[in-house]
């Protein structure tokens, strides 16, 4: 097993599950900050600024804000390459139409780049990781507007302008496949920045499960997201012809139920509704026969495709495929087959694997599956694992250590997967772990589903003093990255 020299070990945060100071310093209000938390079997709720005695993760989140020193130089101790984050659009662009950045926003992010390059470690940015600025939803419904990409590209472009020099790696919409998980709610508001007008306008808390999208306008969202990216990366190397920039897809292996051929078969129409609807796009620049038939298949009207936009996408394919990966589900003809019960999942359940406390398998082999067909279907593009890992309720013992061995034994596969991947072939550049300080849930909202090798200090009813401290799997972590991923044990 060998991981090429260079090769990026790191972690990934997303800006609205770990700053907080929601209002601080210009930003104003952002998707996740109208959401409340719920749990492994109740979905988050939209909730409207009326309820001032209701807990919203987001607001405080784990304060990275204000301790991005201390949580950087921690990271830097484990000896991280890599440091993925978000910027978090509303700190930018508070409103997503304002004619000038705003400036404390933007030195936040100076701030926190200086703080990396300081230990050696290369940032890589996320332009939109469901956090489009709230008053775009309000104004235009986000991305059902094509106003939303003339503001996409203005905020990518700034950013692309200011921090030329000290970022490299790019990815410009979180998931972005995410838009069409439609039907659990929280896709089409998280990726697009959509919300059905009975939630938007009601008087009362509205549950995720209670959305209900109109799938053509999801669609053509999706549609005007793929044109945004497009411009920014067109955008993006005009500025820095070095910038690497990457679509990011929320991956994972989905495999037939059983060999039977209608299994197959769905398996197959289930593969490129869930990754490479999206991924194709990016990477060749262009929608497919099987993209129309697709359509046309759902009864939605793909005249949005115009051919001007046909160019515009020709001209940004991305440069590099990114994904996340932690989990794996089944595809059948059979309605009456069992479902995983993971929240963000809704597949068939796989007999073979062992799942996790909020019913997300475990398939380290998936990973290595899914690395595979990545490259036979892009053998042009390298591919990031930018996301990765393992939520799980923890316990501090009285002398507060953490024994995290869950966490190492759901690493451990996982890490060696990749490496049998890159022995097969793959050309993989790097790999950062999810969460790895302790930080929101963007399904659920919980800070109890803790993904990080850093522990911190904070519940779910809000309370915690926010100090961190190193779980078992800081060390392991440490060892992994020192050897170059030989060192597993
Ligand atoms: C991905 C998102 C992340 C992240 C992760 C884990 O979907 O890109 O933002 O949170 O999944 O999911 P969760 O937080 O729901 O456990």
């Amino acid at each position: 097993m060998s991981f090429p020299e260079g090769f990026y070990w790191g972690g990934a945060l997303a800006a609205n599950q770990c700053e907080g100071a929601y209002l601080e310093d210009g930003k104003e209000l952002s998707v996740p900050d109208m959401l409340l938390g719920g749990d492994v079997n109740t979905p988050r709720t939209f909730c409207p600024q009326t309820v001032e005695t209701a807990f919203y993760p987001s607001h405080e989140a784990v304060d990275f804000y204000h301790n991005y020193k201390e949580d950087i130089k921690l990271l830097a101790e484990m000896g991280f390459k890599m440091l993925r984050i978000s910027i978090n659009w509303a700190r930018i662009y508070p409103k997503g139409n304002e004619e000038e950045p705003n400036e404390a926003g933007l030195q936040f992010y100076d701030n926190v780049f200086d703080e990396c390059r300081k230990y050696g470690i290369e940032p890589m940015v996320t332009l939109s990781h469901y956090e489009m600025p709230w008053d775009m939803v309000v104004r235009h419904n986000g991305f059902e507007s094509r106003e939303a990409i003339d503001e996409f590209v203005k905020y990518a472009t700034t950013c692309f302008k200011r921090y030329k020099d000290k970022v490299k790696y790019w990815l410009t919409f979180n998931e972005i496949n995410i838009a069409l998980f439609a039907e659990i709610g929280i896709g089409p508001l998280y990726g697009l920045g959509m919300i059905p007008k009975e939630a938007l306008e009601s008087d009362r808390p509205v549950r995720f499960d209670e959305f209900k999208y109109d799938m053509q306008k999801v669609f053509e969202g999706l549609h005007n997201e793929f044109v945004a990216s497009a411009l920014a990366v067109k955008a993006a190397h005009e500025i820095n012809p070095d910038f690497m920039i990457g679509n990011m897809i929320a991956g994972g292996a989905k495999y037939p139920l059983t060999c039977h051929p209608k299994d197959i078969l769905a398996a197959q129409e289930g593969v490129f509704e869930g990754f490479d609807y999206c991924g194709d796009v990016m990477v060749r620049g262009e929608y497919s026969p099987q993209h129309l038939a697709f359509l046309k298949k759902k009864g939605i009207d793909p005249s949005f495709i115009t051919e001007e936009d046909k160019q515009i996408l020709k001209e940004g394919p991305v440069d590099m495929y990114t994904f996340s990966y932690y989990s794996s589900d089944c595809v059948t003809t059979n309605p009456d087959a069992e479902k995983t019960d993971g929240n963000m999942s809704t597949g068939a359940k796989n007999p073979y694997l062992k799942a996790s406390d909020w019913g997300w398998l475990i398939d380290p082999d998936g990973m290595r599956w899914e690395l595979n067909r990545l490259t036979g279907r892009y053998p042009h593009t390298p591919i990031f694992i930018v996301e990765n890992g393992f939520g799980a309720f923890d316990t501090v013992e009285e002398d507060g250590s953490i024994h995290d061995t869950y966490r190492i034994d759901y690493f451990r596969p996982h890490i060696k997967a990749m490496g049998e991947a890159i022995d097969d072939g793959v050309n993989l550049l790097g790999y950062t772990t999810w969460g790895p300080i302790d930080i929101v849930s963007a399904g659920t909202g919980q800070l109890a589903k803790r993904y990080g090798f850093i522990y911190v200090d904070k519940h779910d009813d809000g309370s915690g003093d926010m100090a961190r401290s190193k779980k078992d799997s800081f060390d392991w972590y440490k060892k992994v990255i020192a050897s170059n991923g030989e060192d597993l044990d």
